[in-house]
């Protein structure tokens, strides 16, 4: 079995996945596209690959592992071999994407936007506490990462609610779905965090109309992909005073371009694409256990391609 490895920023990919495979399958090849170049494998491991890379697999390719959570870069590749992708499913960055959105929660509830532009005017006043109670959550894209996050902030004592595209129940979390439901969502929630991924549904769903049915004075977070939220009318909002400011990872074009305005708005923070980095051991032990699946001829998680997530 040769497997392809073509993640050049991660180069641990490699050594992970030989360790973690060597028990089992002691022959296979494992081999990055730097040290073997591109060419037919029975595996691609890979993170925003080629189309070239596609475009030389042939009747031996079994499955495709991205690597990342997000498939649309590999989806939006034209010549995609028609065999079953998988995608990391948490690999640590459920963790860490909770600690971002935690972050942009407290930072907004606990006024330090408005503490930074006090000191910056060396102003010493205290601004009114107010009750956890009055910030409640919305969650918009509740599923690995959108879970975790959901259960860490209610954990720090804030109401959550969210958002998906099937009906969910989960303990503590008051759940919604379909157009009325992301309706209801922003009506009531004063922050939300969204980790939708970028599909053909999904793709520009924040825009100004929805995203002025949030309360007056409430943030947006968005740490899923910049396609799904319409930055302009987000910056339009808040110049409007309508909405409070924003913790922006994701961009629809990224990096960021120099000129963009949303550098420039001390209301807005922006992150460049960094709030949940894949822990690749973890990654690599996914797809380990995935292929050994595959090898024994077990069903897998696999992407949907009709759903583009
Ligand atoms: P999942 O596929 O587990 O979750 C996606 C969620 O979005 C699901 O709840 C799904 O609903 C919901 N959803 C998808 N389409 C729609 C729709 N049309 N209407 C309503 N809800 C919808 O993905 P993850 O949680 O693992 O990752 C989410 C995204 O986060 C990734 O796709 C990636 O783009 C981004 N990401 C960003 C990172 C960063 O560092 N900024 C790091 C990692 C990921 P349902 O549950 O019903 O299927
Ligand atoms: C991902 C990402 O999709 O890092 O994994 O954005």
């Amino acid at each position: 079995m040769r497997i392809l490895i073509h993640a050049p920023e991660a180069p641990r990919w490699q050594e992970t996945l030989r360790r973690e495979l060597r028990p089992t399958l002691p022959n296979a090849s494992i081999v990055t596209t730097q040290e073997a170049g591109e060419g037919p494998a029975d595996i691609l491991v890979v993170w925003k690959p080629p189309a070239s890379l596609l475009a030389c697999q042939d009747a031996s390719l079994k499955a495709i592992f991205n690597a990342g959570a997000g498939v649309d870069a590999l989806l939006s590749l034209p010549g995609l071999p028609d065999v079953p992708i998988v995608r990391l499913r948490d690999a640590g960055m459920g963790a860490l994407m909770a600690d971002y959105a935690l972050y942009g929660i407290l930072h907004f509830y606990r006024d330090m936007d408005r503490y930074r532009q006090q000191q910056l005017e060396h102003h010493w006043q205290e601004q009114p506490l107010d009750d956890r109670s009055a910030w409640r959550v919305g969650i918009v894209g509740l599923g690995t990462l959108g879970q975790a996050c959901a259960q860490r902030i209610r954990a720090q004592g804030f109401e959550v609610q969210g958002w998906s595209r099937s009906e969910k129940h989960i303990e503590g979390i008051k759940t919604h779905h379909g157009d009325t439901g992301l309706t209801t969502l922003l009506n009531t929630s004063r922050v939300i965090v969204s980790l939708l991924p970028d599909t053909p549904e999904t793709r520009w769903l924040l825009d100004e109309q929805r995203l002025a049915q949030l309360p007056e004075g409430a943030v947006v977070i968005n740490a899923g992909r910049g396609t799904t939220l319409d930055p302009d009318a987000l910056l339009g909002l808040i110049e409007r005073g309508h909405l409070r400011g924003a913790m922006l990872d994701v961009f629809p074009d990224e990096p960021l371009p120099a000129q963009h305005p949303l550098w420039q708005d001390p209301r807005v923070i922006v992150t460049p694409h960094v709030a949940a980095p894949t822990d690749v051991s973890a990654g690599a032990r996914q797809f380990a256990a995935d292929i050994l699946a595959l090898t024994r001829g077990d069903s897998l998680d696999t992407v949907d391609p009709a759903t583009g997530y």
